[in-house]
């Protein structure tokens, strides 16, 4: 079998705004083929965990400066195992302000494996590989249907985690087939790249085998066409447009909305992963202030997964199509955010009900604007965000050739109650009665 992708979620521990060095501790895993969710600061171990539970990750990675990390470690750790998550490993630091003798004492405890030196982040990456190259699915997908429609997080996050894998190993095994090593730099890949890998040989048969186990259960979840009652809204443009900001306003407005009465709300978030590495920085999360904070909206009811491209071309991650059938099936409105890389992120096009492009003051003029492929599509609905910068006049004059009138918003996400997000998610939502 290829080697695990190895997932991670790192954080800073609450009360403690000391968030440079998780950048930097996230740069390093990133490097070392690791995909790594970066959460913020200040994080209540109920945040924390329940950015575990729905990452679905191999490892949690807490950083601490401003004292308390004995309880908080242990904290996190207690509540991890209480909510039954399968894979308790914890890693942390906090420069000189953890103690040996405090290391020594965390380390020996169930769980917590290992507390990172000041001067040892070249060691993060190694461990990390060493020790957590384990599969992201834990005992039989079969038993997670039940959970999946019951709206159980741990088991959507290890359907989800099914899905990636699905798509990973359909993946390495067109490489076989392609007489292609596979990319991933871990333990059992490098054993195996020691084996000839025939496309008939034991390898690919092993991995055949995995992908129609995973595809079986997959497929217990497809609903009957137009049957599913939730609404899929794909999100797309250039990095640094305002997608996520968007997003989070959007779902912020779907939780005051009366007509959206019980719904729940799920974002798929998906960031590019390294060519060099394979690994990833998956950064939306922190950008979704709103959809994970409990003083905003019930967070009992949003569901926020971030999603590394692997290498799938469009803005979206080959596994997408299955991620958005598993929530579906969970009964949850969806946000899809796509990566825009200035190429046409279209893929996400066939996937989801309501397509938005969101485009900014800077994008160029109109050949700029001609070659965007979203904009060519018939229907199209277009955000044109950051509208309160100069250029957005003469942009927009410039869009209007292309989408119809009552298809264009001019918004500013980062402006509080912002009419034209107003009027963008009551268009979005016309549906709802
Ligand atoms: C930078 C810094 C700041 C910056 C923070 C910027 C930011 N956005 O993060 C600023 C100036 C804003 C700041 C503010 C404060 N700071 Co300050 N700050 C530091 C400083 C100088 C460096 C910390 C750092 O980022 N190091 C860089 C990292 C990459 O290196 P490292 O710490 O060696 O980490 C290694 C390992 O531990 C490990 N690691 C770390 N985290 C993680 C996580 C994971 C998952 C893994 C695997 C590994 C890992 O990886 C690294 C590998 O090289 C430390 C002093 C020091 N030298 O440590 C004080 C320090 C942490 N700050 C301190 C204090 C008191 C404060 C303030 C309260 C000051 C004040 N009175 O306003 C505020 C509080 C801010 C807040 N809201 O929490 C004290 C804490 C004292 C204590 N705990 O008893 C320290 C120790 C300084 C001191 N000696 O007094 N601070
Ligand atoms: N000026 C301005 N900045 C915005 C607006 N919307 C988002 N931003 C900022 O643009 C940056 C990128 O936003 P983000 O949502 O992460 O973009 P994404 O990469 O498309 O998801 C962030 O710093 C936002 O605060 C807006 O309407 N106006
Ligand atoms: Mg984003």
């Amino acid at each position: 079998m290829p080697g695990n992708k190895i997932r991670g979620f790192i954080g800073v521990k609450s009360n403690d705004g000391h968030d440079a060095a998780i950048l930097v501790v996230a740069d390093i895993m990133k490097k070392g083929g690791i995909e790594v969710i970066l959460g913020g600061y200040d994080l209540t171990v109920d945040k924390f965990v329940r950015a575990v539970v729905q990452e679905g990750v191999h490892f949690a990675g807490i950083s601490s400066y401003n004292g308390g990390h004995m309880p908080f470690f242990r904290a996190v750790r207690d509540e991890l195992r209480r909510r039954d998550y399968p894979f308790l490993h914890i890693v942390g630091g906090g420069g000189a302000t953890i103690t040996p003798p405090e290391i020594e004492a965390l380390e020996r405890e169930e769980g917590i494996d290992k507390i990172f030196r000041s001067g040892e982040g070249h060691l993060v990456a190694p461990f990390i590989r060493e020790h957590y190259d384990f599969p992201a699915v834990n005992g039989h997908p079969e038993d997670l249907l039940e959970g999946v429609l019951d709206g159980n997080e741990l088991a959507i996050s290890q359907a989800l985690n099914v899905a990636e894998e699905k798509a990973r190993l359909e993946s390495a095994l067109e490489k076989i087939k392609a007489g292609l090593d596979w990319p991933e730099d871990s333990r059992a890949a490098r054993e195996a790249l020691d084996r000839p890998l025939e496309k008939d040989g034991p390898a690919a048969k092993e991995v055949l085998a995995q992908v129609r186990r995973y595809s079986d259960f997959l497929s217990k979840l497809d609903a009957p066409a137009g049957e599913s009652g939730t609404t899929v809204y794909g999100i797309a443009g250039r990095g640094g447009a305002g997608k996520s900001a968007l997003i989070d306003e959007l779902v912020l407005r779907f939780f005051k909305d009366a007509r959206a009465g019980r719904k729940k709300c799920a974002i798929l978030a998906v960031d590019p992963s390294s060519h060099s590495s394979g690994g990833a920085l998956l950064a939306d999360r922190i950008a979704y202030m709103y959809a994970t904070d409990k003083n905003w909206v019930d967070v009992g009811r949003t569901y926020v997964r971030s999603v590394a491209s692997r290498g799938h071309g469009q803005g979206i991650a080959r596994a997408l199509p299955d991620m958005v059938k598993i929530l579906k099936a969970a009964g949850y409105e969806i946000f899809v955010e796509t990566y825009g890389t200035g190429q046409p992120d279209s893929g996400i096009v066939g996937l989801v009900d309501k397509p938005v492009f969101v485009a900014t003051p800077d994008i160029g003029g109109a050949a700029q604007i001609a070659k965007e492929e979203m904009l060519n599509l018939p229907g199209a609905t277009v955000a044109l965000n950051k509208s309160e910068l100069p250029g957005a006049r003469h942009v927009s004059s410039l869009l209007r050739g292309r989408v119809a009138e009552e298809r264009l918003f001019l918004t500013t996400a980062i402006e509080h109650d912002n009419a034209g997000v107003n009027r963008l998610y009551r268009f979005l939502t016309e549906h709802y009665s």
